[in-house]
């Protein structure tokens, strides 16, 4: 058995005993209540699920084991630069709770390295679409296309003890992960470079090789990719794409089945399709105004014309943020340590200090800050990377390994079938009739 499996193993024995003893001895302990507004508002804080590998505060933003996104810039093992974290390190630390030592996050780039042979197949499925399809649809056909090679749907038709489920899912995830780099580029530069693939470079880091793949050689990007592909990965379990993941799997599809229902949430504009529709609104913006410098006046006017449109402003508010995101943070401070006097980063910083007080003027915008998606559209069209309907991808590789060390979890702790409870409009009247 590989070490981080045989780590991970322990670590969820452990766990499978104390979850057990737990539920034995509180398993009837209220935590919670459910009211009204929140069946009808998409169950906004109920408690409904474990995700063992992120928790996100209102205020202090996501946390990933315990540890928040500057921490991890200093504790995780970093690229060959040793400046930005390499997201290896962000798996290790999700699956197993430990910072990862420069050993074992280069062992598991080797592993990964190992394992990324795409099947010929799975290109096959990518080109016998249009080069019009949507990246993120590309990207869904490619990881169920995949699932021909699940180690958990063959060792279930053989026949698997519940016990091991784990097993074959961490197989698949460590599988899946490996390979996502490679299908990732492969659509992007079939959709934008004429199918010109550029060979993977196994002697780079998982991110490394990733932004080589794409074509973009720039150290800089690299690090870019180290951090992104880092920062987007996890944010605890309630966001759609990490819920559907976990929805799917709690029915026992394979690693590869749950992960394709998770980007296809993510492909939604009010979730990960938001960085596409920051840059294409600022894009626009840009054009409507005819400047690249617009001042802060023009900027609120344009967003005061988007919101009389009936239309959100991408990139703010939040379901559970109520402070600027971490991850916007840790995206700004990149820009002002890489980047010097860009239009579009400025045109962002410029966003982000106009657009919070007109939101909040609204009065009904519960969070008026910028989210993720607010900033990572400028970063890559500094580096070269325009084409914004691929950036959700970008997003898709990185959540992946959140939502499948998750699914890892779900295996080991045994987690059933997920089935809430609905009901109808008549049921909630003849029950509050009941009440009164
Ligand atoms: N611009 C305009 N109006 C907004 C808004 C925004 N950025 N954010 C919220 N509102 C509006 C809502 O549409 C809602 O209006 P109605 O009552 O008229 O329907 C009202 O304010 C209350 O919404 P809320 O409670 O503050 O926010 P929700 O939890 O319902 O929704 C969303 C959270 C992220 C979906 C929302 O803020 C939004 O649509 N933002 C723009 C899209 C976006 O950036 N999405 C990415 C979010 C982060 C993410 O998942 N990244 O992947």
């Amino acid at each position: 058995m590989d070490p981080l499996k045989q780590k991970f193993n322990e670590k969820a024995s452990a766990l499978r005993q104390e979850v057990r003893a737990l539920l034995k001895e509180h398993g009837n302990t209220k935590v919670d209540e459910v009211v009204l507004k929140q069946i009808y508002g998409g169950a906004r804080g109920v408690k409904t699920m474990v995700w063992e590998t992120s928790q996100l505060d209102p205020i202090e933003g996501i946390r990933f084991r315990g540890y928040s996104i500057p921490q991890l810039r200093e504790l995780l093992p970093k690229g060959p630069d040793g400046k930005e974290p390499r997201p290896e390190g962000l798996f290790w630390l999700m699956l197993v709770g430990e910072i990862p030592t420069e050993d074992e996050v280069k062992w598991l780039t080797d592993q990964w390295t190992s394992r990324s042979q795409v099947p010929e197949h799975t290109f096959r499925v990518l080109d016998s679409v249009p080069t019009s399809t949507h990246p993120m649809t590309q990207f869904a056909l490619a990881i169920s296309s995949m699932q021909t090679g699940s180690c958990f749907a063959r060792r279930y038709d053989e026949g698997i003890q519940k016990s091991e489920y784990w097993d074959p899912t961490y197989e698949d995830t460590m599988n899946l992960i490996a390979r996502l780099p490679r299908v990732a580029a492969y659509i992007y530069r079939r959709t934008y470079h004429n199918g010109d693939h550029i060979a993977p470079d196994i002697s780079q880091d998982w991110a490394g090789n990733f932004a080589h793949m794409l074509g973009i050689e720039s150290d800089d990007f690299k690090n870019l990719m180290r951090l992104y592909l880092t920062i987007h990965a996890d944010h605890e379990g309630g966001n759609a794409s990490a819920h559907t993941t976990h929805l799917v799997g709690s029915t026992l599809s394979d690693a590869y089945l749950s992960l394709t229902g998770g980007m296809t949430a993510l492909a939604g504009p009010l979730h990960g399709l938001a960085n596409q529709e920051v840059i294409r609104w600022i894009f626009k913006m840009l054009d409507a105004l005819g400047t690249t410098n617009p001042s802060k006046e023009q900027i609120a006017d344009y967003v005061n014309s988007t919101l009389a449109a009936g239309q959100v402003i991408p990139g703010y508010g939040h379901a559970v943020l109520r402070q600027p995101d971490p991850r916007f943070m840790a995206q700004k401070r990149f820009a002002e340590e890489y980047i010097k006097d860009d239009d579009i980063v400025n045109v962002v910083w410029k966003i982000f200090d106009v657009v919070p007080p007109i939101l909040e003027g609204l009065g009904k915008v519960k969070n008026p800050w910028p989210n993720v998606d607010a900033h990572s559209g400028s970063l890559l069209v500094h580096y070269g990377l325009k084409e914004y309907s691929f950036y959700t991808v970008l997003f898709g590789v990185s959540r992946a390994l959140g939502v499948l060390s998750a699914l890892c979890w779900s295996r080991a702790l045994g987690f059933p079938l997920e089935r809430p409870k609905s009901v109808t409009t008549e049921w909630v009247k003849s029950f509050l009739e009941e009440t009164a």
